[in-house]
């Protein structure tokens, strides 16, 4: 295991068994609003703190991303953290939430942790090194159509700009005879299964770098491919994100593509 991966794998430990406290007084949380439908918690904001703390100290110069405090630059290794992805299921005592953690190196994601506390699942994965659930090695399905498969997504609950178009999506998606559409309401934990085959595919809009980074590393390294609704790279900016085995991501990518309009190119 690269030296990376057990830093990011401790910090996320941490961050789990706070979460895993906290999960029992859930009515004495101090909540506070960061927009529509945005909240944050003490523990979104303990997760992270111990996450830097940890990687910090390991890597005293490495920049970070961070959803709850923001970018630090000035370096080529990057670290993307999400300390509580799922906070909106965590707040409401649903156990459907992880902490996710990446490297990046000169843009390139090189490492990824994401780890299920409720489960306690650590899914990691290194470039080049294939992807792990504790000690056991992942893989996509082999699922070849559509029909049968199980999809994860992500219902746009803040920005509605593009429900009609996610709606005529779903639509799709479901009439294509899959066996079920799941919306569990982490990103990440969904990558992480698709990682693991539990899910065939994965499709959601507007999701940020956070919320993927550590996810698709996973998905690649299970035989997977991550692309952003044409098909291309730029996920990272767009936010837009398919995920499958090789392919179902192409049947998912044709499946969307008569919805993409001038907006939602990419
Ligand atoms: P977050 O909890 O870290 O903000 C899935 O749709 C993604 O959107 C999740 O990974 C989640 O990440 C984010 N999200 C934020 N608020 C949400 C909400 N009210 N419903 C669903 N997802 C939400
Ligand atoms: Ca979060």
């Amino acid at each position: 295991m690269h030296p990376m991966i057990t830093i990011a794998s401790r910090a996320a430990r941490a961050a789990g068994n706070i979460q895993r406290r906290y999960l029992e007084h859930l009515d004495s949380l101090t909540i506070s609003s960061k927009g529509d439908n945005d909240f944050v918690s003490e523990v979104d904001k303990a997760s992270e703190q111990v996450i830097i703390d940890t990687l910090r100290k390991a890597y005293p110069d490495h920049a970070i991303l961070a959803e709850e405090s923001g970018v630090s630059a000035g370096n080529e290794f990057q670290w993307i953290i999400d300390p509580l992805d799922g906070t909106t299921n965590y707040l409401h005592g649903i156990p459907q939430f992880a902490v996710s953690i990446a490297l990046r190196r000169k843009g390139v994601l090189e490492h990824g942790v994401v780890f299920d506390p409720v489960r306690d699942e650590m899914f990691s994965a290194s470039r080049g090194s294939g992807a792990m659930l504790n000690d056991r090695r992942l893989r996509v399905t082999n699922r070849k159509t559509l029909k049968g498969a199980i999809i994860g997504t992500g219902i746009p609950f803040r920005d509605r700009r593009h429900l009609d178009t996610y709606l005529a999506m779903l639509r799709d998606m479901i009439t294509a005879d899959t066996a079920g559409i799941r919306r569990p309401g982490s990103a990440a934990l969904d990558f992480a299964w698709v990682a693991a085959g539990r899910f065939d595919g994965f499709w959601e809009l507007g999701l940020k770098p956070w919320d993927f980074a550590a996810g698709a590393l996973l998905v690649k390294e299970a035989g997977g491919v991550v692309s952003d609704l044409a098909g291309g790279d730029d996920y990272f900016n767009t936010g837009n994100t398919v995920a499958g085995n090789i392919r179902l991501h192409t049947l998912m990518l044709q499946t969307l593509k008569p919805h993409l309009n001038e907006q939602l190119k990419a």
